[in-house]
């Protein structure tokens, strides 16, 4: 379909929830300026100071450089997570929230850009990424679209995701929820239905980019080290809400317990380490390197400023031209996919969008 292949959850077996037994314990003795907790997480210095921000950076936050380890952290992790590996980088700036409406809208106003979903879909761009003799879909489908998500009335089988998301004629990130939808009274709501083409678009207007996935990762752990979620090692279904995610069962049943069906305004949660919001849950962000499942075997003796993989491979779907995503969205849960952990990655196509994918910039000026 156009492409916009519904954003394939490559590992869908149901996992067990995480328990104390799970917990990572850091081995070794602390360094100068780290502290442990009882979860063993180790938290640096840099963790425990406020955040770094300057008026001529407004809304990003200053993550010194440094090295970490990037990877899985828990058996929830996904052979692609694998392995663990050590990455160095310079500092840079990045948003503290993800990029919301009102920012988004700014753009468009300024520049009249136009959005990939509110484009008609070219086939003779969407054939190349999918397997030759593909036949072209229906005329009434190469329209205008962006993919929305709908619950099923009752429990479904979590292998067949057509089943929530429904290719919607008039949904862009003006209309997120299609064209009877609008986004007013959500300035501070993140943009959602923005391909990697459109947030590309916006972070050149900004004078940003695109963070590495390195880089997203490393700001993700907030300091932290050996952490399954920005906020350390408590189970994210435990305590408070941490994040905007998926409570109950899914994709038909949400018990709401962090008030929030959808995507929630920026900032409804606490920040990690670094001051950054929403690193787990609310929307998944587009990074900006291609995706290669293996990619982390390629680096495996470690790596300095990474920028990702030269060609991108997806063996689901190997003609095309994939993304990192991260962070995870308001339909993540330890049932499915788990997005909200630091090292969980996933991937779609450059020109895909969808109801709960958005992005944050980063600069290093
Ligand atoms: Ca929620």
């Amino acid at each position: 379909m156009k492409g916009k292949e519904l954003f394939y959850m490559t590992h869908m077996k149901l996992i067990v929830p995480l328990l104390l037994s799970a917990i990572i314990v850091m081995i070794g003795s602390c360094q100068q300026g780290e502290s442990t907790d009882h979860f063993g997480i180790t938290k640096t210095a840099s963790a425990i100071n406020k955040p770094v921000t300057d008026n001529t950076h407004p809304g990003m936050i200053w993550i010194p450089g440094g090295d970490f380890a990037q990877g899985g952290d828990n058996e929830q992790a996904s052979e692609d997570e694998y392995p663990k590996h050590h990455v160095t980088l310079n500092g840079y700036w990045i948003d503290e929230t993800e990029v919301t409406n009102a920012e988004f809208a700014r753009f468009v106003k300024e520049t009249g850009y136009i959005t990939v979903a509110q484009k008609k879909p070219d086939w003779n761009e969407i054939k190349k990424q999918l397997p030759s003799g593909t036949p072209k879909p229906d005329d009434s489908l190469l329209v205008a679209s962006s993919l929305v998500f709908k619950a099923p009335p009752s429990e479904v089988s979590l292998n067949d995701y057509s089943q929530w998301w429904q290719w919607e004629k008039g949904a862009d990130w003006n209309h997120p929820q299609g064209p009877k939808s609008d986004i007013k009274g959500k300035d501070d709501y993140p943009v959602v239905q923005v391909t990697w083409i459109d947030a590309q678009a916006y972070a050149r207007w900004a004078g940003k980019r695109l963070p590495t996935e390195a880089e997203w990762e490393f700001a993700a752990r907030g300091g932290l080290k050996n952490n399954i979620y920005p906020w350390g090692n408590e189970s994210v279904n435990l305590g408070d809400p941490k994040a905007n995610f998926w409570q109950g069962h899914f994709p038909d049943k949400n018990i709401l317990q962090d008030k929030f069906y959808l995507s929630a305004p920026v900032k409804s949660f606490p920040a990690n380490g670094y001051g950054l919001y929403d690193m787990a849950g609310n929307v998944w962000e587009w990074c900006e390197d291609l995706y290669n499942i293996n990619y982390y075997k390629e680096v495996k003796n470690g790596v300095t400023n990474p920028t990702g993989p030269s060609k991108s491979f997806d063996p689901e779907e190997p003609n095309a031209s994939k993304r990192v995503l991260r962070g995870g969205s308001f339909l993540c849960n330890d049932t499915y996919c788990s997005g909200y952990r630091v090292a969980r990655r996933m991937k779609s196509s450059e020109d895909s969008s969808m109801e709960h994918l958005g992005f944050r910039c980063v600069s290093i000026k």
